[in-house]
């Protein structure tokens, strides 16, 4: 009789999976809590946390709908703690004839299932995950022959191929970008919707972790839990979203307050990473709240926020699976220090970062600008090596996986791809974080101020990156401009800058 072994990793929580819709007694699923995920980059413990409670969820599920199903505890004494040798051991224990598993997202987990299935003696099948609206490799024929991949193009055509936001061939309400009119800074009077936390006690999880030296960051309060552990929860969350924070989600998309941790962000993708909702899912429910309340919700809103899904999201993948394993070794501006100690505390007298950094560290999250304009700017302005950022970003966000993370961070945020993902690198002195958020008022450095005991790091940083990489950036049409300042500024007045800089670059533990 043939006998099927079926993997289920921790990130493919895809309950509308078509594998499940029949229930066979030749099938057994796998689903394995190892070391070699835990231990890959330190995770935050929410993210490590999150991921088993959901797994054990993604388990009951499937058992009570009859499925069989084999599940590997952390500490379980027959766990080999890799995925390759507790299925080797499982498929001679069980004698399996058969083995089958879901394309993963992650480049290092492809190869090693890849090897697997050429050294087991049985037949072997991968099948599509069932989750993304595009294949790994639709990007790269969409960009064939192009010099470059720009993510504008492919979001209008992932719009008409999937109809999304259309008026026949055109988009609707005529523009397919309303870019313009989102991106305020927050009324200081403002104070936004609270967020929807759940309270899931998974401290039996935590002490399973606690016997075991995994070695993590950031803080968790594990009776009560505040990420979607299952499909309802991430359901709940979503219509929280759709209800409450959609109407202003484009306006203060890019807007930073202190004490405010996720604004009117959707906080939606752990929820979407790990696959117990899906893109098309998360798309139709605020496409169908917009058409309900559209005297409410702007269209604008609602743009903005589908293109993050259907755009950058599946942007970012198809140039994973197109650019790997390369991309994880550029460093386009050959950087090299290490990241500030306090990147791990939080304890630094920039309000900025500080206040990024610790909510972070408590919530495993941060929103899209304080990912790039925050942490990421400064990163880059600090000459940080691309390795060292990576390895942080991997860690600390509880969405961190290597096609999403690696994409963003390396590309978008870094430049290290050299404009892969974007035309310019994202840097910025004191004056954009202040023009988006309330942060720099209460700073112990002064916005204004180049140079200086109180002098913002980000000001002379900001130039001193700019001198330093001109070989590379001086002929790039977006940023010529900052090199006519650059060279019409009088040579004492660089010098000091450039001195400034470099006084926080040898203190920057300091900072
Ligand atoms: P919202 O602001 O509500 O946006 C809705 C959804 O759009 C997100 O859930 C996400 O799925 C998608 N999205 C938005 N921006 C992007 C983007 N640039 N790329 C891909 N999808 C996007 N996102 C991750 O999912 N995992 C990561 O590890 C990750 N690392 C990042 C690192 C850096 C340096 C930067 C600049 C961005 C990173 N992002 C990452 C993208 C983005 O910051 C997060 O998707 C977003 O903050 C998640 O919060 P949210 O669900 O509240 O998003
Ligand atoms: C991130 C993560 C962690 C921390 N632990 C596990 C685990 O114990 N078991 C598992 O199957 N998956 C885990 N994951 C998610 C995987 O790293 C992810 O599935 C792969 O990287 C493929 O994207
Ligand atoms: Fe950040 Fe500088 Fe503003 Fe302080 S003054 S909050 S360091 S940008």
């Amino acid at each position: 009789m043939k006998k099927t072994l079926r993997l289920i990793l921790g990130d493919q929580l895809n309950s509308n999976h078509s594998w499940y819709s029949t229930v066979a007694d030749s099938v057994t699923y796998v689903m394995m809590e190892i070391r070699s995920e835990t231990d890959y980059t330190q995770h935050h413990i929410q993210k490590v946390i999150g991921i088993f409670a959901a797994m054990q969820n993604f388990a009951n599920h499937l058992k009570s709908n009859n499925h069989n199903l084999i599940y590997l505890y952390l500490n379980d004494q027959q766990n080999l703690q890799s995925f390759s040798d507790n299925l080797q051991n499982l498929i001679s224990a069980h004698q399996f004839t058969h083995f089958e598993y879901q394309l993963p997202d992650e480049f290092r987990v492809d190869e090693d299932l890849k090897q697997l299935c050429n050294a087991i003696s049985i037949s072997s099948a991968a099948v599509d995950s069932e989750h993304f609206f595009t294949s790994r490799n639709e990007l790269g024929d969409f960009f064939e022959g192009k010099k470059t991949f720009l993510m504008e193009s492919f979001y209008r055509a992932m719009r008409k191929k999937h109809y999304v936001l259309m008026d026949g061939d055109k988009p609707l309400n005529g523009k397919w970008n309303f870019d313009s009119d989102n991106r305020k800074k927050l009324p200081k009077e403002h104070k936004p919707t609270s967020p929807l936390v759940f309270e899931n006690d998974v401290s039996a999880i935590l002490l399973e972790i606690e016997k075991t030296d995994i070695k993590t960051i950031g803080f968790v309060d594990a009776k009560n839990f505040v990420w979607p552990i299952n499909r309802e929860q991430s359901l709940e969350l979503l219509d929280f979203f759709a209800i409450e924070c959609l109407q202003l989600f484009g306006s203060f998309q890019d807007a930073m307050t202190p004490n405010e941790w996720s604004l009117y962000h959707s906080r939606i993708s752990f929820s979407m990473n790990i696959k117990m909702i899906s893109p098309k899912e998360v798309i139709d429910r605020v496409t169908i709240e917009w058409q309900k309340r559209s005297h409410e919700i702007e269209f604008h809103q609602l743009e903005g926020f589908v293109r993050q899904i259907i755009g950058w999201r599946e942007y970012m993948r198809g140039i994973y699976w197109n650019q790997m394993p390369d991309y994880a070794q550029l460093n386009y501006f050959n950087n090299s220090e290490k990241l500030p100690s306090w990147f791990w505390t939080g304890e630094t007298k920039m309000n900025c970062l500080k206040d990024a950094i610790n909510q972070s560290l408590h919530y495993g999250y941060a929103h899209h600008i304080q990912r790039l304009m925050i942490t990421g700017n400064f990163a880059l302005l600090a000459g940080v090596h691309p390795d060292e950022i990576d390895s942080w970003y991997l860690g600390i966000y509880i969405d961190a996986f290597e096609w999403v993370q690696i994409t963003n961070t390396r590309g978008m945020s870094q430049f290290a791809d050299g404009g892969i993902v974007g035309t310019k690198p994202y840097v910025s002195s004191a004056s954009y974080i202040d023009k988006m958020s309330n942060y720099c008022g209460s700073c112990y450095y002064k916005k204004a101020i180049k140079i200086g005991d109180k002098a913002c790091p980000f000001n002379s940083l900001y130039w001193n990156f700019y001198d330093k990489n001109e070989s590379k950036l001086a002929k790039n049409p977006r940023i010529g401009m900052m090199y006519n300042v650059w060279r019409k500024m009088k040579p004492d007045d660089k010098t000091a800058l450039l001195e400034q800089a470099d006084y926080y670059l040898k203190n920057s533990n300091d900072l």
